[in-house]
């Protein structure tokens, strides 16, 4: 998951090349019915329940509007996606999802799909986009985003700063100097600070109380990096670290 053109696409297709190359079997899914060009060839497509197109046309609907629709018809064909998953001999399934992050997760329908679709536990990685989170202001209100998707899913959540090859190494390591939330709020607060006001410092205190350090896992289908690190965070969470193809 993330914002619109976050990478989510070029990441699934990424993902299961690497899970391919270390012996891994996985199945992607697509759940965008607006998708145009994919990277990958879904073995699991909800466009061939639902599309965008048809759904702007029948209802005489615009490209948003109709991604809420879509999500709602989605929801109508959720056991017959679900067996079609089951038709599957994988042990893991990658999900991609559509671009507006706010149509999708949001919706109760989508959540009660995610739900039907998560055959033996599933986590959201959920994407950070490199440039709307340079800035402290930026990564308070990408953190808030972030939140509130996992708010409203309600599973396992691991965060990626995606697309790390585009960053400068400087702006990087400012980023992940943000794990300390101490650093973050001194930076969001200080004269260079774009977000000098009580709603940001506010946002941020919100945040924080939460308990949660801003861990991001930088990540790039383009060079690779990290995608190992995302698979490790996924195993943490569900077998305790040890690889589930060792069982
Ligand atoms: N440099 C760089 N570019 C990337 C990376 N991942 C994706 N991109 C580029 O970012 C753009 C958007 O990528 P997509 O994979 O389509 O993003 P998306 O989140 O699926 O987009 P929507 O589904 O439209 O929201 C494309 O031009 C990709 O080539 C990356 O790791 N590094
Ligand atoms: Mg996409």
């Amino acid at each position: 998951m993330g914002t619109a053109g976050a990478g989510k696409s070029t990441m699934t297709s990424a993902f299961q090349s690497w899970m391919f190359g270390q012996g891994y079997d996985a199945v992607t899914v697509n759940l965008d019915p607006g998708a145009i060009n994919l990277p990958y060839s879904p073995d699991v497509d909800i466009r061939d329940w639902v599309r965008l197109e048809e759904v702007m046309d029948e209802y005489s609907l615009g490209p948003n509007g109709a991604q809420v629709t879509s999500s709602d018809l989605m929801y109508l064909y959720i056991e017959d996606i679900r067996q079609s998953l089951e038709g599957f001999r994988t042990d893991y399934f990658l999900v991609d999802t559509p671009g507006q992050i706010e149509l999708f997760a949001y919706r109760d329908t989508s959540n009660d799909m995610i739900r039907s679709i998560s055959i033996g536990g599933s986590a959201a990685v959920y994407l950070f986009e490199p440039h709307l989170a340079s800035t402290p202001a930026g990564m308070v209100s990408q953190l808030a985003l972030a939140s509130s998707v996992k708010y409203r899913l309600g599973m396992p959540f691991i965060q990626v700063l995606n697309k790390a090859d585009m960053l400068k190494p400087e702006v990087r390591e400012r980023i992940m100097r943000w794990a300390n939330p101490e650093v973050l709020y001194a930076e969001l607060t200080s004269n260079g600070g774009s977000m000098n006001n009580e709603l940001g410092v506010g946002l941020f205190r919100a945040l924080e109380c939460t308990g949660e350090a801003v861990r991001l896992i930088p990540c790039s289908a383009a060079t690779m990096e990290g995608i190992e690190d995302i698979y490790s965070a996924v195993q943490a969470l569900f077998m305790g670290g040890e690889d589930l193809d060792q069982e």
